[in-house]
C-alpha cells in the first residue's frame, strides 16, 4: 500500500459457535459494514482447545474457563479483523455487555442472546488485546490493505 495511507485502528471480532449455528453471520457482518467499518481479514475455522485457551488466557483459573474453552472449540467460528476509527471501543458498544440480558436492544447481544455462556460474539476489549488477538488468529499476510471507494463518504 502507498506509504501515505496509514491503517486505522484494528479490532478482532469473532462470531462464536452459537452465532454461526443460529445463522447470524450475515447480520453481524452487515452491522459492522453499514457502520462504515472495513473488513480486512476473515476466516471460518473450528478452533482447537489450545487456540481457544490462548485466546481466553486472561480467564485461566476461573471456574467458567473449561466450559468457555470447550464451547469456543465446539464448532466453527468466524474470525474477523475490522478496521476503522475507534473500532475497538465502538465495536464493543455494538456488541453490548457480557451478559446479553444486561445488553440493550439494538446491540448484537441484546437483540439475539439470553445467556452469558451463549453470547454470540467476541470483540477485543482494548487496542492492546486487539493486537494480541489478531496476532494469535491471523498471519500478517492474511490481512488486506485497501481503500474502498466509499472511504471519502465515511470519513
Ligand atoms: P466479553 O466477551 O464481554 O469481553 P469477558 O472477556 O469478560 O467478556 O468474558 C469472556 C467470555 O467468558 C464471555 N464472552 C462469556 O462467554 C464468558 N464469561 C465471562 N464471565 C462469565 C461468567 N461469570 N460466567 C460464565 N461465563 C462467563
Amino acid at each position: 500500500a502507498p506509504a501515505c495511507l496509514e491503517r486505522e485502528e484494528l479490532s478482532f471480532i469473532m462470531i462464536k459457535p452459537d452465532g454461526v449455528q443460529r445463522g447470524l453471520i450475515s447480520d453481524i457482518i452487515a452491522r459492522f459494514e453499514r457502520k462504515g467499518y472495513k473488513l480486512v481479514g476473515i476466516k471460518v475455522l473450528v478452533p482447537t482447545q489450545a487456540l481457544a485457551a490462548k485466546h481466553y488466557a486472561e480467564h485461566d483459573g476461573k471456574p467458567f474457563f473449561p466450559k468457555l474453552v470447550n464451547f469456543l472449540s465446539s464448532g466453527p467460528v468466524v474470525a474477523m479483523v475490522w478496521e476503522g476509527k475507534s473500532v475497538v471501543k465502538y465495536g464493543r458498544t455494538m456488541i453490548g455487555a457480557t451478559n446479553p440480558l444486561a445488553s440493550p436492544p439494538g446491540t448484537i447481544r441484546g437483540d439475539y442472546g439470553i445467556d452469558t455462556g451463549r453470547n454470540i460474539i467476541h470483540g477485543s476489549d482494548s487496542v492492546e488485546s486487539a493486537q494480541r488477538e489478531i496476532a494469535l488468529w491471523f498471519k500478517a499476510e492474511e490481512l488486506a490493505d485497501y481503500t474502498p471507494s466509499t472511504a471519502a463518504w465515511v470519513y
